[in-house]
């Protein structure tokens, strides 16, 4: 699903529009004012004229660039491919609207009570539309007024969600509201815009408050890939030596998709030579897939020396909950405080940060607990153990114990393959070992070119299934980073 800014979200109403103006004028004004998404809401068309209607719409909002959200009528949205629907409490239940429109479409649901917006978010709505907070002319309401202090209270009691607050809001009050609440994505408006003798005036200026509270996640997604695609370039560059003592799984693999980026492999795990290769190393890739006491002693003499150097050092715990051995050498290389990136898969990460990991061997196993477990298991062991934290799955989760990122990009192949995990942190090492201003995002970075290349090898016609993704993975890392611009199009990642 592509990113949505949410920021000011005009609901229409064609009765609304002073008589001197017209409706689709109307709705060019607001686009041209900056509204961030727009929904078709009529509720008195037949289907015929609703569709034409929708049409019509949805080429300006095409022109804008900002996605169209019909109210109530999945059939309509279907017929004329928007971007989403908006669903009541009494109109289709949000279960069946999925099925029937799957899972890359935005469906939001109107909530009233802590209890309408858990369920909501419990049946995975993308968004909600929180209220009314405020009284209206523009609908009949039929259950009280929240007041800022209800939309708090619903928020509070969620995980976070892209949401937004509607209900009788205008210039002053919104700012109220947005100075008085924590989580609020987004003003939803219906007469505010719709009535204005100067939509796009009304819009500049509501746009221009909001702005002062929210941000535009997909400001933050250009500034992230924008430095992805600066990083690559260093490692085009540069060619960093990087050195990796992996399990003997994913050598030749990691060895070729470290190649593949523009970076030098270097895979020896002999202690004689340590200290030597990390003179002239860019990073050092540990992986404990397949460790042994004495690899293991030959890991710490790996990371003393890298670290004195100031080396970047990126872990990868394979199997951290399998046995006492892996969980005992876990503990003890992470409190060497010589980490500085934490890269594993859901079920390592969740068992790190003492919050529900499975492993099966060395597979994850089970979810991530939701998103808010997810984001606190990675920004609690960042600011333990003082480093970044990248969890893999699903969704991927990244943090700096401050901030934390989720990546959504990436194919359901990815986890047909051994060590594909395995490769994201040899390639986190190539981007670590030349981008060392910034290590939070060369660790997004690099997750986004491997999920992404995982979304183009997918996407050919030579890809038969896990044996020719292989191949095509290691293909498209290359492709991608000669041509890294292509992240602009693919990248699905925002600030949690
Ligand atoms: N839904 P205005 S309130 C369409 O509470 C709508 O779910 C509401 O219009 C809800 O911005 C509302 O003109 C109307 O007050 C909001
Ligand atoms: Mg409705």
């Amino acid at each position: 699903m592509v990113t949505v800014d949410y920021s000011l979200y005009l609901v229409t109403d064609s009765s609304l529009v002073p008589h001197d103006l017209t409706f689709l004028g109307q709705i060019e004004k607001a686009l041209e004012g900056g509204v961030t998404l727009v929904q078709l809401r009529e509720k008195d068309l037949d289907t015929g004229p609703f569709i034409e209607l929708a049409y019509k719409v949805k080429a300006l909002t095409r022109q804008f660039n900002v996605p169209l959200i019909i109210n109530d009528r999945i059939d309509v949205a279907l017929a004329i491919d928007a971007d989403g629907v908006h669903i009541g409490q009494d109109d289709m239940p949000l279960t069946q609207a999925r099925q029937l429109f799957g899972n890359d479409k935005i469906i939001g649901v109107s909530c009233n009570t802590i209890e309408e917006a858990q369920i909501a978010v419990h049946q995975g709505a993308d968004y909600l539309g929180i209220g009314a907070v405020w009284n209206t002319a523009t609908k009949k309401l039929t259950k009280k007024t929240l007041g800022i202090q209800g939309v708090q209270d619903i928020l509070a009691a969620i995980p976070p969600i892209p949401n937004v607050v509607i209900g009788g809001i205008k210039l002053d009050n919104g700012k109220e509201l947005l100075e008085n609440t924590t989580g609020v994505s987004g003003l939803s408006i219906v007469s505010g815009i719709m009535a204005a003798p100067d939509a796009k005036k009304a819009c500049k200026e509501l746009l221009s408050m909001i702005r002062n509270y929210v941000v535009n996640p997909m400001t933050v997604q250009n500034e992230i890939v924008e430095y992805a695609i600066k990083a690559i370039e260093h490692i085009k560059t540069k060619s960093p030596l990087v050195h990796h003592m992996t399990n003997n799984v994913v050598i030749n693999d990691n060895a070729n998709a470290t190649l593949a980026v523009g970076a030098s492999p270097i895979m020896s795990t002999n202690d004689e030579e340590v200290n030597d290769i990390a003179k002239i190393n860019g990073s050092m890739v540990l992986n404990m897939g397949t460790l042994s006491p004495k690899m293991a002693e030959t890991m710490s003499m790996a990371m003393k020396s890298n670290h004195d150097l100031g080396h970047p050092i990126v872990f990868d715990p394979v199997g951290a909950a399998a046995t006492e051995y892996r969980r005992v050498h876990t503990k003890k290389f992470l409190e060497s405080g010589t980490v500085t990136v934490l890269k594993g898969n859901t079920g390592e990460i969740l068992y790190i940060a003492e919050r529900g990991g499975k492993s099966r061997g060395v597979d994850s196993v089970g979810g991530n607990g939701g998103e808010e477990n997810a984001a606190l298991a990675v920004k609690e062991t960042a600011q333990k153990y003082n480093c970044i934290v990248a969890m893999t799955g699903e969704i991927d989760y990244v943090s700096d114990g401050h901030r934390v990122f989720a990546i959504e990009n990436g194919d359901n192949l990815l986890a047909c393959i051994t060590g594909s995990g395995c490769m994201v942190s040899s390639i986190v090492g190539c981007f670590t070992a030349v981008n060392r201003d910034n290590y939070l995002y060369a660790t997004i970075a690099a997750i986004l070119l491997v999920t992404i290349a995982s979304e183009k090898a997918t996407k050919r016609s030579d890809v038969q299934g896990p044996g020719t993704f292989r191949s095509a993975l290691i293909d498209e890392l290359y492709n991608v980073s000669n041509k890294p611009s292509i992240l602009e199009e693919y990248a699905k990642i925002r600030e949690v």
